[in-house]
């Protein structure tokens, strides 16, 4: 059974708000294709249309392909604006679909261990925090683990969180080795027959090999508990770091093997195109999109939804 039937929408926005959110990035290439409905595309326009698929971080393999499918069918025959966004719909939902995930945690063991990685700032812990949520609306019995214990702050941002939702938070002081705090929480969880555990990680060390190394000890830690734990490692980025963001997913997964990835601050960016850029470089998939600050403000990762938002046709 697909995890869409399992979980539901609960606890997630709705199509509309997708739509909603994308806006940004919809304005910077398709503000052009309106103009165009229902007359003649030219050359100049492809190339317009060109530069914006590259604004909007698609990344430049993806859009020579589109702008090459475009060509190929304007010479065949004319092309109104109307037809030229159910070509790129047709493409961007191609390339996209290899990106959807069944997030079906049961084929794992109970707890199930999501571990979540990226460098600071990009949502890792309000990402965490959305997902306890998810899982709680949707049955599960859900445990978070503040493994980011460089500050307190971190701490009592989880655990501000956990108030909030009514869910336990295993945390430990400022300072104490996230492994350590790793390890008490996967016990807690056997201990209350918690389904989820969702241990949420820092992203600021001296050096990124010391980020590296301690993710790795967190790994190593709940593997000796539990040999197929972490079961799911997700990593989160920031869809306004645009480019930048690929090369996070390559270095995190040379350490820390990725099972897929949270695209975060889809509102207010004009970057969504990264999800193409991410999917056509990494063939990772993409699990869940963050569009907006508060608990409800997360997404299941669809493609042909995606897609649609991005080049404005209301569904
Ligand atoms: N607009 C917007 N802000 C977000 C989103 N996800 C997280 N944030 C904000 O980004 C900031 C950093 O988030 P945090 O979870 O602390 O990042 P972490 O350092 O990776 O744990 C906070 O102010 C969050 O409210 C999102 O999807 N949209
Ligand atoms: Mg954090």
């Amino acid at each position: 059974m697909s995890d869409r039937k399992k979980y539901g929408e609960n606890g997630t926005r709705s199509s509309s708000k997708i739509f909603g959110v994308l806006e940004r990035t919809r304005r910077s290439f398709t503000s052009r294709l309106s103009s165009l409905f229902s007359t003649q595309i030219n050359e100049e326009e492809i190339e317009d249309l060109h530069d914006s698929l590259i604004l909007s971080d698609i990344g430049v393999e993806v859009s020579e392909e589109l702008i090459k499918t475009i060509r190929t069918q304007a010479k065949r025959s004319t092309i109104s604006g109307e037809e030229l966004v159910h070509i790129l719909h047709r493409e961007l939902a191609g390339v996209l679909k290899n990106a959807e995930w069944d997030f079906d945690l049961s084929r794992y063991p109970t707890p199930t261990v999501i571990l979540m990685v990226g460098v600071n700032g990009v949502g890792k812990t309000t990402t965490s925090a959305k997902i306890a949520h998810y899982l709680k609306q949707n049955g599960q019995s859900v445990m978070l683990a503040a493994c980011d214990t460089f500050r307190p702050a971190a701490i009592e941002q989880l655990q501000a969180w956990g108030q909030r939702l009514d869910l336990p938070v295993i945390s430990q002081k400022a300072g104490a080795d996230p492994a350590a705090v790793a390890h008490d929480a996967y016990h807690s969880a056997v201990a209350n027959r918690t389904s989820v555990l969702i241990v949420d990680t820092g992203g600021r060390q001296q050096t990124r090999d010391d980020l590296m190394r301690q993710l790795g000890k967190i790994r190593r830690v709940l593997n000796k508990i539990e040999n197929s734990a972490p079961h799911v490692t997700l990593i989160t980025i920031d869809a306004g770091t645009g480019q930048n963001a690929l090369s996070q997913v390559e270095q995190f997964n040379r350490h820390t093997p990725l099972s897929g990835v949270c695209v975060t601050k889809l509102d207010g960016t004009a970057k969504g195109g990264i999800t193409v850029a991410l999917t056509q470089k990494h063939s990772i998939p993409i699990c869940f999109i963050g569009v907006g600050e508060k608990i409800e403000d997360l997404a299941v990762f669809r493609a042909d939804e995606y897609a649609s938002s991005l080049l404005g046709m209301k569904r």
